[in-house]
């Protein structure tokens, strides 16, 4: 399977690495540009930031964020559009603005997601994750993490299909609901979700669970722990990768690729 890189688009004033940076729409433009000329195949806009203990943001308030973006970036590129939700109502209009698939980090559990998707034919990425990102921190007890986070995922991408739904992308969520040895050891198995039968996405991009390695305290100063990360899971089987640093993503992909199908 080709490798991709979707490019995280985060329109938020308060995502954990890159918050405030892209919140007018220039400014927000000229950084999807910059991840297109990068090599990312999909562009993940997101209005509300899922780091643990962010705060919740209104549908309008997301709504505002992400749909001129979606619109601006739909009349200028031919790049495959991702709406980063958890809300429906969300997703509906941002598949309305020229978005064609729906990054869910909750997984599909609200049914109406499921029905939103069925509705405009979106494809869906089906992320595990216990809780909301407000209390997710305190819920990582697992008899074996990548057991559970499987069931879940069959579970979900079931109910995707039996609504129609006809493309699905699974996710284990790093780092919500998991502790840093828990990110890691999906990692290490995340072999074992190919029996899933769906293209696997990772999003691993200078995350915390980087922090408990001496040197990667900081978001600024995880980007080999995110290459290594990144390598690790393609040679592993994933098929896309989500990133705030694209072409160097690309290059740690590429090789990978090269080594899975030597
Ligand atoms: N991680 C983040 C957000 N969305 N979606 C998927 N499918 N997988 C992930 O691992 C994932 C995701 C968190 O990263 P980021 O968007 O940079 O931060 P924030 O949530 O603070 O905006």
């Amino acid at each position: 399977m080709p490798v991709q890189i979707m490019g995280v688009l985060n329109v938020t004033p308060d995502s954990f690495s890159d918050g405030g940076r892209f919140l007018d729409l220039e400014s927000a433009l000229r950084q999807a540009r910059q991840l297109i000329a990068e090599g990312a195949a999909i562009l993940d806009v997101g209005g509300e930031s899922t780091r643990p203990g962010a705060e919740p943001v209104s549908t309008a308030e997301e709504l505002r964020r992400v749909i001129p973006v979606l619109e601006a970036l739909r009349s200028e590129t031919t790049v495959r559009l991702s709406i980063d939700t958890m809300k429906p109502e969300v997703a509906d209009a941002a598949l309305r603005a020229g978005a064609t698939l729906i990054n869910d980090v909750t997984g599909l559990r609200d049914p109406e997601m499921i029905d939103t998707a069925a509705r405009h034919h979106a494809g869906v990425v089906i992320m595990h994750m216990r809780g909301t990102p407000q209390t997710m921190r305190a819920m990582t007890e697992y008899a074996d993490v990548v057991t559970e986070v499987k069931e879940f995922l069959a579970r979900q991408a079931a109910a995707a299909r039996a609504a129609g739904i006809a493309e699905i992308i699974v996710d284990p969520g790093i780092g919500f609901s998991k502790t840093a040895a828990q990110s890691f050891t999906l990692l290490r198995r995340l072999g074992e979700f190919q029996d899933l039968g769906y293209p696997i996405l990772i999003g691993p991009s200078r995350k915390s669970f980087l922090s408990s390695i001496a040197g990667m305290e900081k978001p600024a100063d995880r980007l080999e722990g995110t290459l290594a990360a990144t390598a690790i899971g393609v040679l592993n089987g994933a098929s896309i990768i989500r990133a705030h640093d694209v072409a160097a993503c690309w290059r740690a992909a590429m090789t990978a690729a090269a080594v899975r199908s030597s």
